[in-house]
């Protein structure tokens, strides 16, 4: 028994499913998970000394690789003066200084634990600034595990095959009204069927939990005026696309100002975050200075805010975008010209340092023609890379990264291996 199946084998007896978070759990393409006891650059270590170049960066913070020596000096500077304070500190003010420098709608924000918590405070602080009960989510989009957004949800829900989750009352599921993502008739339809009755409007600009999908042009905008026409709230989720797809997130790439704005991963520089901010007015409902409640012991912790802040300023400070761009281009176009070259459908939307693959012959804009692609034929890729030591999300449905910490080689190495994978699920 490999290092890596006896501790599975310990965990599966006290932790449910042997996983502290379900989509690691390998469920969707088989086999066991690997445990990893270190990581460095774009590579992690596996229990039993097995090297992988790592596309999966921690599920996105990663964006300078693991271990940054920047990050890690940055960590150990304000460890030095303890570990949680429970009284404001000078790091959050200077995350929040660098958060509305470079994030174009944020005016004001606030500091939590996690992406989760970062969308269920901003759909909480939307209901009690509109006051108005119902919200919008689009099929496909996943918000972390927060009650009414778990409906239709992509990522780790889908995959396992229950984007409803079970314990959520019917009574919250009646108040989210889901609907197809690019379709803006069905935005307008749901205005005028609920007039004055939607908070908010919440999405991933670019969906990322159900692959990787792009807005037709124009959407975005029309979302925009939709919500400033009938009195809501734009939310865009940008957990994943904050400072992932530019150093503004999706709202900066495509030019549209969201009233509020989700982030987490990234901004924790790889230790637990999340952080939710917008317009000076609708923050301003928060307490102590207004109605709507929200909490946390350990939001702006010292030790993420001072990782945090050193990731941003690498990212503020340096050419990572365009080096990230140029990477991710070549990986997608490594693919799609194997594809080509074997016959093969195959879509492989790319934007900045994020890709995924979905076997169709056809581009995908929608949760349903995702989930309609061929993800059985998921799995054995997967694993083909895999045991050519690339790591992928284990998932038809999640997103590839790419850090600065990859490199020329890693890419290189990384197109030859999914070339070679693809070519014998063919
Ligand atoms: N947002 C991540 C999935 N796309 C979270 C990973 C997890 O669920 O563990």
């Amino acid at each position: 028994m490999t290092a890596s199946q006896s501790l599975f084998e310990r965990a599966k007896q006290l932790i449910p499913g042997g996983v502290n978070s379900p989509v690691r759990a390998f469920r969707s393409v088989g086999g066991a998970p690997f445990f990893t006891k270190k990581a460095s650059g774009a590579t992690i270590t596996d229990a039993d000394d097995r090297e992988l170049i790592d596309f999966v960066c921690t599920w996105g913070p990663a964006i300078h690789g693991h271990d940054n020596p920047v990050i890690r000096e940055a960590i150990a500077h304000a460890l030095e003066n303890g570990t949680s304070f429970g009284t404001p500190n000078p790091y959050e003010v200077e995350m929040a200084e660098l958060i509305v420098e470079m994030v174009p709608s944020v005016e004001k924000v606030r500091m939590v634990n996690s992406g989760t918590e970062a969308t269920m405070s901003a759909i909480r602080l939307a209901r009690g600034y509109t006051r108005r009960d119902k919200i919008v989510k689009f099929s496909g989009c996943y918000h972390g595990h927060v009650d009414s957004l778990l409906i239709k949800a992509g990522s780790g829900a889908l995959t396992l095959g229950n984007p409803d989750s079970a314990g959520i009352p019917g009574s919250f599921a009646e108040e989210t009204i889901v609907l197809p993502y690019n379709d803006a008739t069905a935005v307008e339809e749901a205005f005028a069927k609920y007039p004055e009755q939607i908070a908010c409007i919440i999405l991933e600009p670019y969906p990322a939990n159900v692959g990787l999908i792009m807005p037709r042009s124009g959407y975005l905008q029309k979302l925009r005026d939709l919500c400033a026409q009938n009195g809501a709230v734009l939310i865009f989720d940008e957990v994943m696309t904050g400072f992932r797809v530019s150093a503004g997130g999706v709202q900066e790439r495509e030019g549209v100002t969201p009233d509020l704005t989700t982030l987490g991963k990234i901004i924790g520089g790889g230790l637990p975050v999340g952080a939710f901010g917008g317009k000076a007015e609708i923050m301003d409902q928060l307490a102590p200075l207004g109605p709507v409640y929200q909490a946390g012991t350990l939001s702006g912790n010292p030790l993420a805010m001072a990782a945090g802040i050193a990731a941003l300023k690498l990212l503020r400070d340096s050419d990572a975008y365009t080096r990230l761009e140029k990477m991710g281009a070549q990986i997608a176009e490594a693919l799609r010209v194997k594809a080509a070259e074997i016959g093969l459908p195959l879509q492989v939307p790319q934007v900045a340092s994020m890709f995924c693959v979905y076997f169709s012959d056809m581009p995908v804009t929608n949760f349903e023609e995702a989930t309609a692609s061929d993800t059985a034929s998921f799995a054995p890729f997967f694993h083909k890379c895999l045991e050519r030591g690339v790591y992928l999300p284990p998932s038809a449905y999640e997103t590839c990264f790419i850090s600065t910490a990859h490199e020329q080689g890693a890419i290189d190495r990384a197109c030859e291996t999914v070339s070679a994978a693809l070519e014998e699920v063919r």
